[in-house]
């Protein structure tokens, strides 16, 4: 029989279409003006053969090979739930009880999965956290420098995750949009927790309304074509140069607006200084963008309304503060902040429903617990903290102390994809006791863990999905019964819980209904207050949607408005009200790779300072699949080249190295090497190439560090070294690789495939 169900992901809601208990297809909303063809690779992937089956221990982890032993090259033992609770709410005890709270890491970095109540990492943290507290992670690797970065600067974090200056404003206002890393396409498929159903539409609206795009970017394939962007190619890592050169052009021309500056800024008497010889001809040298160029868009920008920005991912890169800085100093070099539809906001190109104009509504989401437990790192920071127990951290003008971990607990993310420097990671998992994942998928992570407890997906289960970012609530209704034998995380915890005494306090004595039920209720009464009506929940939960009014043109937004036009009134949330051109904070620290004014630093590994048969490589977000998510599907297959992930690389550096397009190669540096496929690619800047993440690390000798990745997970070769002692964010960007030939025998891909199961007598 066939039944249709309504539903939601991160990359579009849609509508489930199941028979005899299995998902065969699925159609997107119908109000979704541009579904996202992700959702197509939802059937192959929730029945893939690399479903957990059912709960799993690591073999040598039953034998007493604990601490100290390699991760990923053991077989797994099968074990039923009541056995596997017993040993884990024993093993969870026991860590406690011998080495404290602090002992587990459980930060649990993520996207897991767009429904709000069985958000895996979510539940983990609570439980976790009435169980007696975790050690924990901050900011998202996303815009980790950012998040650490900007309150300096500006007082808040809106401008780069938050209710920005929307398209409806820039639309209306700005002539000119110079976009630092583009606004790419492939990125607005996906939106945390929503459908970003407006990504596309909203900037060729503005280019209809007449606003010119500028792509500063390695890859011209970073805006797509409708805007008809111009495209100024730029080596990777080198925009903080390419931005404060235009900032000492606009002074060289003596057309800074010192009102604004003396008015609204402080320390400008400190930054100007150090641009004397910031010249756009210095510039060029380290940029590769010409002077002459560099000259003509700081005028440009003087001479109409203009707004900037930057993708994400500049700031994942060493000294990733740097662009970030120095072009809200442009900005206010230009006066800008704060004027209709102008200035400065990062992230346009980065995510579905970025500048979205948008309502402040209320969030749904799981109430959290105390964390009893106070320490944490920033969230790159994983490996150093299993590498250095009881080492120190700089992060943000404090020293903080990494606690001895002995038991790691994942849900809903995979380090053995985000991470860098996924060797050096390898070795540093050896040291804790204990790695209990909770994953639907044999993901490199659940490979790698002692206790593998299968997690349903999101079509096993109810649920509600929410982005602060849409107009769209989605009910998501449960379309196929668990596979095998997996269970909802929340369901996993509970049972924990109840084997440690605290399941009321941890399930609050509701059930999944009751739960959607109370968080919907909740949503709603705060929604009220704020004048908006929804439904009550059953007229929800049969509607399958709730749409909020939509916003009104007028009513569109631009950030710092206020501060704009007074701000003695409206001061910012920083220490003198006023932008930070040069942080007294920050200077105080001391830290030589972060000074008190943005500057240019030269970066550990970029184009300037490579050997000639080096290539700069960019490991960008995928355009077939959400990171790890999806990779089992027909979209990324389809991508793939002999099954490995593709590069690309200008044809003139694969005619230099003698490859032709198709062929798989080897891509290599001193941290490690994977194969990959090579595409050409005319569009991009000689030197750079491009390995999206997210191929399933697939190490030819598991458990192995250092073995190749056979499959194109970019992340064995990427650096783990911290943005800045300040920031600490993750640095992935900042790469160099040489790439060649594979002559050897293609060994399979065995990503998709469960790894070795062995039955031990009981
Ligand atoms: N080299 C390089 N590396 C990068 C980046 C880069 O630009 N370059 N970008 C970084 C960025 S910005 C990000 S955000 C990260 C993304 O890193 P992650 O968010 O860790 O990546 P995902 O693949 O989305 O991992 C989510 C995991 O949750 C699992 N999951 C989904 N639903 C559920 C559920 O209901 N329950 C449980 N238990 N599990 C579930 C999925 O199967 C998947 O394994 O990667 C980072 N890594
Ligand atoms: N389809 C899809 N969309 C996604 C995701 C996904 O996995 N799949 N992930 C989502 C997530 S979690 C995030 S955080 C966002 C990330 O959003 P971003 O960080 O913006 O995404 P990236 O694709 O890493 O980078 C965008 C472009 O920046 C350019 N770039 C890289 N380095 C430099 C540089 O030094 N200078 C300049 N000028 N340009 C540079 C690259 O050419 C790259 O294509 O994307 C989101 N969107
Ligand atoms: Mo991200």
């Amino acid at each position: 029989m066939t039944e249709i169900k309504p539903h939601a992901a991160h990359w579009g809601f849609f509508d489930a279409v199941t028979e005899g208990g299995r998902l065969v297809a699925v159609r997107p909303f119908a109000r979704d003006p541009v579904p996202a063809s992700l959702i197509d690779s939802m059937p192959a992937t929730v029945h893939s053969a690399a479903r957990v089956d059912q709960p799993y221990v690591r073999k040598g982890w039953l034998e007493g090979r604990r601490a100290g032993h390699a991760r990923g090259g053991d077989a797994f033992v099968p074990m039923s739930w009541d056995r596997v609770t017993r040993l884990l709410a024993e093993e969870t005890a026991r860590v406690r009880a011998e080495h404290g709270d602090a002992a587990i890491y459980g930060g649990s970095y993520g996207w897991s999965s767009a429904g709000r109540f069985h958000h895996a990492k979510s539940q983990l943290q609570r439980y976790l956290g009435l169980g007696g507290g975790y050690t924990t992670s901050i900011n998202a690797y996303s815009y980790a420098t950012a998040q650490a970065l900007i309150p300096h600067v500006v007082g808040t974090n809106e401008v780069v995750l938050g209710r920005m200056t929307d398209w409806a404003a820039i639309a209306q206002h700005a002539k000119l949009m110079l976009c630092f890393g583009g606004l790419a396409a492939k990125n607005g498929y996906v939106t945390s927790g929503g459908a970003a159903m407006t990504y596309g539409p909203n900037m060729r609206a503005a280019r209809a309304a007449g606003l010119r795009f500028v792509n500063i970017s390695p890859y011209r394939g970073d805006t797509e074509d409708a805007l008809a962007a111009e495209w100024v190619p730029i080596r990777p890592g080198t925009d903080a140069a390419m931005i404060l050169a235009m900032v000492q052009h606009i002074v060289a021309l003596g057309r800074e607006d010192r009102a604004f500056l003396a008015t609204h800024c402080v320390g400008w008497d400190k930054l100007a200084p150090t641009l004397t010889d910031r010249t756009p001809e210095w510039a060029e040298g380290i940029t590769g963008v010409p002077a002459a160029t560099i000259q003509a868009l700081a005028e440009q920008c003087l001479a109409q309304p203009t707004m900037l920005t930057a993708a994400w991912s500049l700031q994942r890169a060493d000294y990733g503060e740097q662009p970030y800085w120095a072009l809200i100093a442009l900005a206010a070099a230009l006066g800008n902040v704060g004027k209709p539809g102008q200035g400065v906001a990062f992230g346009y190109g980065s995510s579905g429903g970025i500048g979205n104009p948008r309502r402040e509504m209320p969030g749904i989401s799981l109430p959290a617990t105390r964390n009893p437990v106070s320490h944490f790192i920033p969230v790159g920071r994983v490996t150093e903290l299993l590498e250095r127990p009881g080492g120190t951290l700089h992060y943000n003008g404090r020293d903080l102390t990494l606690p001895d971990i002995r038991m790691v607990w994942w849900a809903g993310g995979n380090p053995f994809h985000h991470h860098q420097d996924l060797n050096r990671l390898l070795r540093a998992w050896a040291k804790p006791e204990t790695i209990v994942v909770q994953e639907p998928w044999w993901t490199a992570l659940a490979r790698h863990a002692d206790i593998v407890l299968p997690a349903t997906t999101t079509l096993e289960r109810n649920d509600i999905a929410h982005s602060s970012r849409d107009r769209f609530v989605r009910a998501m209704h449960q379309a196929i019964p668990p596979q095998g034998l997996a269970r909802h995380d929340h369901d996993i915890l509970a049972d924990l819980a109840d084997a440690q005494g605290f399941r009321a306090r941890f399930t609050e004595q509701r059930d999944e209904g009751a739960w959607l039920r109370f968080l919907y209720d909740k949503w709603r009464t705060a929604c009220a207050r704020q004048g908006f009506q929804a439904p009550d929940f059953d007229s929800f939960w049969a509607e399958g949607h709730v749409e909020m009014p939509p916003i009104e043109p007028h009513e569109a937004f631009t950030q710092f408005s206020d501060f704009a036009a007074d701000p003695e009134a409206n001061p910012l949330d920083t220490p003198s009200g006023k932008v930070e051109l040069f942080s007294e904070t920050i200077a105080g620290f001391n830290r030589p790779d972060c000074p008190g004014h943005p500057t240019w630093l030269t970066p550990r590994e970029w184009l300037g300072a490579a050997a000639a048969d080096e290539l700069h490589l960019l490991s960008q977000q995928p355009p077939t699949r959400l990171h790890s998510q999806l990779d089992p599907g027909p979209i990324a297959a389809a991508d793939k080249i002999e099954g490995r992930e593709p590069i690309r690389m200008h044809p003139e550096d694969a005619a230099v190295r003698g490859l032709a397009a198709g062929q798989v190669v080897r891509v290599f540096n001193a941290r490690g090497a994977c194969l990959a496929g090579v595409r050409l690619d005319p569009n991009l800047t000689r030197g750079v190439v491009l390995l999206a993440t997210g191929a399933w690390f697939d190490p030819l000798e598991p458990g192995v560090p250092g073995s190749l990745c056979v499959h194109g997970n970019p992340n064995v070769l990427t650096a783990d070294i911290g943005t800045s002692s300040l920031t600490q964010g993750p640095s992935a960007q900042s790469c160099l690789v040489r790439v060649e030939a594979w002559s050897g025998p293609l060994p399979p891909v065995r990503s998709f495939h469960p790894p070795v199961i062995e039955e031990m007598p009981a």
